[in-house]
């Protein structure tokens, strides 16, 4: 039983030479990206046993992903190949330093995982099963697929969900509620202070998204650059909060995925609360200070001591 399982699209990602507008950007650089797959090339890097399960296109980005992804120590051997469909591809900018204004185009309507569905992916057996609301604006069968993996039952790993919300890829009106629904059938849900007011018009900060979902054991708000909050069955009882660590970003890209992960290694090595969001923090730092959408966590020996400063130090 691997320590993790992530499901869900992986697309080659083209990042851009300079910044600007995408209008303006000459040639892009070839990286990859995907909500969970970046999720479970942190954990791996960082030791654990991870399962990536997806599909792609038999095609050269399909091998391009499944290389780079598994050269992080991820097993993937569970992805499978489409051969009538293409992998996903997407471009984006650079926002201006320090902000999150930066333009993505997205390729991948029809894109082999988007045709991903409860017939033809197996996640297997894990502690927690990683999912994100990504995979759910892909398309019906995908979102089937993820309610038929989070439908209460005896044996189901502990489910973890980052909310994800994006308003480009959805096909209707009922992202927000379809979000809404899965995130609270979730054991460990990641959630934006600003996603929750963008996706479910709350605007009355932490405590009204807690009260708006009750039911995770874990519900983790992040609040962009001035920290996170974790609540913790039985609240009011177990409330902590973190400040984050004051970085200049490069690229915000990819730094949610690197606070998750973090937040589950810490989880996965029984460490507390407090620790839970210190490496969370540590991690997407790690992140916001690359380009790339996908960042090498720091090792378990330099996250340890740099969570262990006091309160002073910290942030
Ligand atoms: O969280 C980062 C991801 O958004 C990025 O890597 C690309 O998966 C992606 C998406 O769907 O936006």
């Amino acid at each position: 039983v691997v320590d993790v399982v992530a499901l869900g699209e992986s697309m080659v990602a083209f990042l851009p030479s300079r910044p600007g507008p995408l209008a303006d950007v000459p040639s892009f650089d070839r990286s990859i990206g995907g909500a969970e797959s970046n999720v479970a090339c942190a954990l791996a890097a960082a030791g654990h046993s991870v399962r990536w399960v997806s599909r792609v296109g038999a095609d050269g980005f399909g091998d391009h992903l499944v290389e780079t992804i598994g050269s992080y120590g991820v097993d993937v051997s569970s992805v499978s190949r489409d051969p009538s469909r293409p992998t996903g591809v997407y471009f984006r900018t650079a926002g201006d330093r320090g902000t999150d204004a930066h333009e993505v185009a997205y390729y991948r309507a029809g894109s082999a995982a988007s045709a991903m569905s409860v017939e033809n992916v197996e996640p297997g057996p894990g502690r927690v099963l990683h999912l994100s609301g990504i995979t759910a604006a892909l398309s019906d069968q995908c979102l089937t697929l993820l309610r038929e993996l989070t439908a209460p039952r005896p044996d189901r790993p502990l489910i973890s969900f980052d909310v994800n919300h994006r308003p480009a890829l959805w096909r209707d009106a009922e992202g927000p509620r379809v979000l809404l629904e899965l995130a609270r059938g979730a054991d460990i849900v990641f959630v934006g202070e600003d996603e929750a007011a963008e996706a479910w018009g709350i605007t009355g900060g932490p405590e009204s998204i807690r009260a708006a979902l009750p039911e995770p054991g874990v519900l983790v708000v992040k609040q962009g650059a001035r920290g996170a909050i974790e609540y913790r069955s039985p609240t009011p009882a177990h409330v902590t909060f973190e400040p984050a660590l004051h970085v200049t970003p490069v690229a915000t890209t990819g730094a949610g995925d690197a606070f998750a992960a973090g937040y589950l290694s810490a989880t996965l090595r029984g460490l507390p609360s407090k620790q839970r969001l210190r490496h969370a923090h540590l991690w997407a730092a790690a992140a916001l200070t690359t380009n790339a959408d996908l960042a090498t966590p720091p090792t378990h020996d330099i996250t340890d001591r740099l969570a262990a400063v006091t309160d002073e130090t910290w942030g």
